[in-house]
């Protein structure tokens, strides 16, 4: 299976992150990424090539145009007031409030923003922009006939919705490289989320849409992050009815439990018959994730590697989160050496 990667990633390296009333170092970290392409060599799991550019096309299908336009200034927009620290919203549009963005840079962050955990900082945009080209040069890899690709992305994509950013993620690089399949012919794509937790992003973006089937294994809202979607009677709306489908876990769920949800996940999968499938390849389901409450184990990635490449589809994997940053590499990759039947 051949890796895409971009060294771009590097310039998403924010100082905080507001976790339990302080700042600290952000768990979406540089090193993650690292580690991840360190085990994709040592395995030799194929190829690793850097991505083309798609520019911003592809990415407008999917975000708000001034949501695109708003990330590209934000970090200068906030300099611009002076402030000393890295832009974090404070404040926002709730319940009773009106939903118009103001001109005020702190307005608009909150205004786009699903919560206060994600600074942005220099290089936050080019970055993400890179993460969406780097799901976009995997997704032609197996549009062009492959049987797999992975696309190493970093930030992340599944929280982020058409005009949200948060949970450490601006571009939703999985549901670009999704329409992207549709855009170049595919009828019908499968978006699996297996990220610890829900992706809100993602969901909400086809909520609406039969021909994008997203499903999501997670920590249940009522106890995780990001705490207002991902509840089972979430089934999408309208065209969409029936064409989402959210499997919620409780807190010290291991794999016995998981890999019930994810066969019935793969069944709804395969009664779909797709023409490609999407991962979004979070491994924050793993036992010691800092950040996350299931009891996933290394051994337990390959297996269901294996349980996903049993569904016989073009398969893309799109990496999402994972903390625990020491085994972060060694469970990523036993999901794809599982698949690849290693
Ligand atoms: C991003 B992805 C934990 C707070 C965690 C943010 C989590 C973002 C996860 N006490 N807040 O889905 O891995
Ligand atoms: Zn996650």
């Amino acid at each position: 299976m051949k890796t895409v990667f971009s060294e771009k990633h590097k310039l998403r390296n924010v100082k905080t992150e507001l976790a339990g009333g302080e700042l600290v170092a952000p768990f979406e970290c540089p090193v993650r990424a690292e580690h991840i392409l360190n085990r994709v060599k040592d395995v030799q799991l194929g190829d690793i090539i850097a991505p083309n550019s798609y520019g911003l096309d592809p990415i407008n299908r999917i975000h708000d145009g001034n949501y695109v336009n708003f990330l590209e200034r934000c970090w200068t927009e906030w300099q611009k007031t002076g402030h000393k620290g890295e832009a974090i919203p404070i404040v926002f549009p709730v319940r009773t409030m009106r939903q118009k963005r103001p001109n005020d840079i702190e307005g608009q962050l909150g205004y786009y923003a699903l919560g206060a955990e994600t600074s942005i900082g220099d290089g936050t945009y080019e970055a993400a922009r890179s993460a969406v080209d780097v799901a976009l040069t995997a997704q032609k890899i197996v549009s062009a006939g492959e049987r797999s690709a992975f696309a190493l992305c970093r930030p992340p994509g599944h929280h982020a919705a058409a005009d949200l950013y948060g949970g450490y993620c601006f571009f939703n690089n999985a549901a670009i490289a999704a329409q992207s399949f549709l855009d170049e012919g595919a009828s019908r794509v499968a978006i699996l989320d297996v990220d610890f937790h829900h992706g809100n992003g993602t969901q909400s973006i086809f909520y609406n849409r039969e021909d994008v089937l997203f499903l999501s294994l997670h920590g249940d809202p009522v106890d995780a992050f990001p705490h207002y979607l991902g509840y089972d009677d979430e089934n999408g709306a309208g065209h969409g009815e029936g064409f989402t489908a959210n499997f919620p876990m409780k807190p010290g769920t291991d794999y016995t439990d998981w890999q019930e949800a994810l066969k019935q996940a793969c069944a709804r999968i395969s009664d779909y018959s797709p023409d490609a499938l999407v991962i979004s390849l979070g491994v924050d389901t793993f036992e010691n994730d800092p950040i996350s409450f299931f009891k996933l184990k290394t051994d337990d990635f390959k297996r269901y590697g294996a349980v996903l490449a049993s569904l016989n589809l073009p398969t893309l994997f799109v990496m999402e989160g994972g903390y625990a940053v020491e085994e972060i590499g060694i469970n990523a990759v036993n999901v794809l050496t599982g698949f690849e039947g290693g």
